[in-house]
């Protein structure tokens, strides 16, 4: 063994070694229980962040212990390789998207390789590769088979720097593209959906069912699904056979409407609009339809309208009240259309007081209805029968009524809509139908699948499909009748990749079937999932779905895909900023003791943010791992903070790790060289044994743990460290197994390292992360106590029984904190104390 710690040779030994022997394999199906740990699959970008480092690391550090808990492990990694960016780099830099991708992939495996993560790479899928989207495509028929793919003409959201459509869920509350940051705009255009919200009960209802996944990602998901309980109400239309139809959460407050409000985009605003006020509506339609739902709908935004000069009858009351348009209403929610109700509802309250419009109070609450909207719940007044009634059984009541009077009834109305799922640009996955003139949308025959993405395309980021201007591939005949007919040329949102690819580990390599049911219904779910926290809402709300719709297929025996998920927090780095541009800095241009402008010499804001290039202020891992090793840039990222809170990056932590992992190693080199003190008193092996038991205990539990701790289990492996450290006599038993138990521990944070330093210690048991995981002996938790005697001048007044390993300055304060010693220094001054260790203190006063 030599004396210094030599990351570089030791890594690359023992990844050969791994790597030669297959120990990552992932097993046959057996009797053990089985273990499923997954990280979310990376966009191959080009280099790994430290982000990625995290996510990953965290995964393997479980992955390994599990494995040595006597679990059998599947623990895959893949790319989600499809999407735009290799698309611009080809547009750009005049390189096919295939190609830089590829590239991208070989790269950024070879840095997963080198941070020693535990995967099984026979089972690699990239997202891009035929032999997978063959399989995308298939699901997109099962879909469509099921009747839940669909085409129909909408209003879009189109990012006109990246020429092509968005979801709502890509779309920022500033209504810019979550990729390129344009404005986005509104276009009508005939489009596939899948229809997501015939699941939007399901998906809300489920969330129940998982108990470890993080509040914070339950809730967003239940507000995305958004589901609102309230009533459908008809109000007929003065003069006219129609009726204006509202969604509304609070029927009970139906007899405070003083208005009824349409959507712009409404149809009925056309027919009912007077023809006095019709060329000023049209002028305000056509303003309203320039701004984004978020400007319409933001608080803080004044609301516009305008009267239509029509009206509508409430059908409780019998009163006629006016029809407005106003901006604040959306056409896609409900019904398009909103009764107004100013004493109760904020917006509307607003409304009335800049129009005019009457504010009628009949729920009881307010102190001044006409200065405040009164939006809880109360007693009902000026509501005819309904008077006295309290809201949840008034709206019982009246809802029960609208539907005996056949004017209304209860409704559900969720803000989840179907997913937008075509993408007019080329690097995706081809949605796999054909358009005849005589048959309409055939589908691909599936023993005809993949419809392969053609290689020669010209990109010109310009305008509509590339694929549509590749007369070669779009030619084809009919698959039903042989007519001359169209493929689609739209692709597939990239989120549909990543919506099923966690099925596909089991059984990667399946040429006949997306995958073998029984593998997958074996592997899966996913015990342990872990990303970012960005992916909260879209990727895990569209996997959910999937996994139901399989389910439904008959292909998939769970509901749920993820049954513990882990969101880590974002990797931060040290930001300069131009106080007055704001514009960042790079920190190699910039003196940390005097941060300045080195342009304009002003002093610069300084703080943690995300690590980003825009920024530069991000910390390669390359760079690390050059420097220090993998083993310890995995402990830095372990240690630095809980898994779900932002890490600031500091490269003084990262030498505390790195001097750590040496301090373990000279342990292990120094303990042959270091001569047997002979005699160790008893109490020094009782001591040493109880912190060896306390590292197993508390390391074995953190890990555990749903949101595990690694950071607090590192500290542990430091105290064990340091009792080690502290024990005399590096012959005895309790010394060296120990010592094993340490590294045993290190293994899962520190691989490498823990593997060398085994093959030293005991080279005949084989590699340390095939040895069983220890387990604690809880006898030797027990903490010996004796009996302290406690004296003020000499004279005893107090007993105490307590730990033998104490702390002095404790003990002296627990004594001092007695009654009985108090009762005899008080008022007095503490000269002196006087400790004989484990047996006696004497306080002198006078
Ligand atoms: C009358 C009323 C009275 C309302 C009251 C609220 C308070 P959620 O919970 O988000 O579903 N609304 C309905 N459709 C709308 C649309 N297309 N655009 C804008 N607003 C719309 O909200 C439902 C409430 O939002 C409905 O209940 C309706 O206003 C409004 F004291 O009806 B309410
Ligand atoms: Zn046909």
């Amino acid at each position: 063994m030599e004396s210094k710690y030599n990351f570089r040779a030791i890594e690359a030994k023992w990844q050969q070694q791994w790597a030669d022997q297959q120990v990552d394999r992932t097993p046959e199906i057996d009797a053990r229980p089985k273990f499923y740990a997954l990280s979310m699959f990376p966009y191959p970008s080009g280099n790994l962040h430290m982000g990625h480092v995290r996510n990953y690391t965290l995964t393997d550090v479980l992955a390994r212990v599990r494995r040595r808990q006597g679990y059998r492990v599947l623990h895959p990694m893949g790319w989600d390789a499809f999407g735009l960016p290799a698309e611009n780099a080809a547009i750009d830099r005049g390189v096919p998207p295939a190609q830089w991708t590829h590239q991208n992939i070989a790269q950024m495996r070879l840095e997963l390789k080198v941070l020693g993560l535990s995967y099984d790479w026979e089972r690699e899928v990239a997202t891009c590769a035929p032999d997978y989207y063959r399989w995308t495509q298939w699901l997109f028929l099962q879909f469509l088979d099921a009747g839940l793919a669909y085409r129909k003409a909408s209003k879009v959201n189109w990012d006109p720097i990246d020429q092509t459509v968005l979801a709502n869920e890509q779309v920022d509350s500033e209504g810019r593209s979550w990729r390129s940051g344009a404005k986005v705009e509104k276009k009508l255009l005939t489009q596939w959906f899948l229809r997501i919200t015939d699941y939007a009960e399901e998906l809300l209802q489920s969330l129940d069912s998982l108990p470890n996944w993080p509040d914070r990602v339950k809730a967003m998901q239940r507000n995305w699904i958004g589901k609102s309980i309230g009533a459908y109400l008809e109000f007929p239309v003065v003069g006219s056979t129609e009726k204006i139809a509202v969604f509304t959460t609070r029927p009970d407050t139906v007899f405070g409407v003083s208005y009824v409000v349409l959507a712009p985009e409404h149809p009925l605003v056309k027919t009912l609009t007077t023809p006095e006020q019709l060329a000023a509506v049209e002028d305000f339609q056509q303003s309203v339809a320039a701004q984004t739902e978020e400007m319409r709908t933001a608080e803080d935004q004044p609301k516009r309208g305008l009267a239509t000069g029509a009206q509508v009858i409430n059908p409780f009351t019998g009163e006629l009240v006016p029809i407005w348009v106003a901006d604040y209403v959306l056409y896609e929610y409900g019904t398009g259309a909103v009764m107004g109700v100013p004493a109760h509802d904020e917006r509307d309250h607003k409304f009335a007081r800049q129009y005019e419009l009457p504010i009628r109070e009949v729920i009881t609450g307010s102190p001044d209805i006409q200065e405040s909207a009164w939006t809880n719940t109360g007693i009902l007044i000026n509501s005819g029968a309904f008077d006295g009634l309290f809201s949840p059984e008034a709206k019982t009541a009246i809802i029960a009524q609208a539907t005996e009077q056949g004017y209304g009834k209860g409704q559900i109305q969720y803000k989840l809509r179907d997913w937008l799922i075509s993408r007019q640009r080329y690097w995706g996955c081809p949605i796999p139908v054909i358009h005849c003139p005589s048959c309409g949308i055939v589908p691909v025959p599936a023993s005809a699948l993949p419809v392969v993405l053609p290689e020669d395309v010209k990109l010109t980021g310009r305008g509509g499909s590339p694929l549509a201007t590749l007369a070669s591939w779009v030619d084809v005949p009919c698959p039903r009748c042989g007519e001359a007919a169209k493929r689609e040329t739209d692709t597939m949102d990239t989120f549909i990749d990543s919506s099923w690819y966690y099925l596909r580990y089991p059984d990667a390599r399946n040429d006949q079937a997306i995958f073998d049911p029984a593998l997958t219904n074996d592997w899966a779910p996913v015990d342990q999932y872990i990303g970012g926290v960005e992916h909260a809402i879209l990727h895990l709300l569209y996997s959910r779905f999937f996994t139901k719709v399989l389910r439904d297929r008959g292909l998939l025996k769970f509901d749920e895909p993820f049954q513990r998920l882990l969101t880590q927090g974002m990797v931060q780095g040290l930001t300069y900023r131009n106080p007055i541009t704001n514009q960042c800095i790079p920190s190699t241009l910039v003196n940390p003791d005097d941060p300045r402008d080195p342009k304009t010499g002003e002093v610069l804001k300084v703080g943690y943010e995300t690590m980003s290039k825009s920024k530069y202020n991000g910390v390669a891992p390359a760079q690390v791992i050059e420097n220090y090793g993998a083993d310890t840039a995995r402990m830095f990222v372990l240690f630095k903070a809980p898994p779900e809170k932002e890490l600031e990056w500091a490269t003084t932590d990262v030498e505390g790790q790195f001097r750590f992992l040496n301090r373990i190693w000279r342990l292990v080199y120094e303990r042959s060289q270091l001569q047997a003190s002979g005699n160790v008193p008893e109490k020094d092996v009782k001591t040493l044994s109880r912190a060896i038991n306390i590292a197993i205990k508390e390391i074995t539990e953190d890990l555990d743990a749903a949101e595990f701790q690694c950071n607090t289990a590192i500290a542990e492996l430091m105290k064990l460290t340091n009792a080690l450290t502290d024990f005399s006599d590096p012959s005895h038993g309790v010394f060296q197994s120990g010592l094993r138990i340490l590294v045993q521990l290190l293994a899962p944070f520190a691989p490498h390292l823990a593997e060398e330093l085994w093959s030293n210690l005991q080279p005949e048991t084989g590699s340390i992360h095939t040895q069983q995981w220890p387990t604690f002996d809880a006898a030797a938790l027990v903490v010996d106590t004796f009996t302290l005697v406690i004296q003020v001048n000499g004279k005893v007044r107090a007993n105490l029984q307590t730990a033998l390993d104490t702390p002095q300055a404790e003990l002296e304060r627990l004594a001092l904190g007695l009654e009985a010693v108090q009762r005899h220094i008080e008022g007095k001054t503490l000269r002196k104390t006087i400790m004989v260790p484990q047996k006696l203190v004497n306080f002198v006063v006078n």
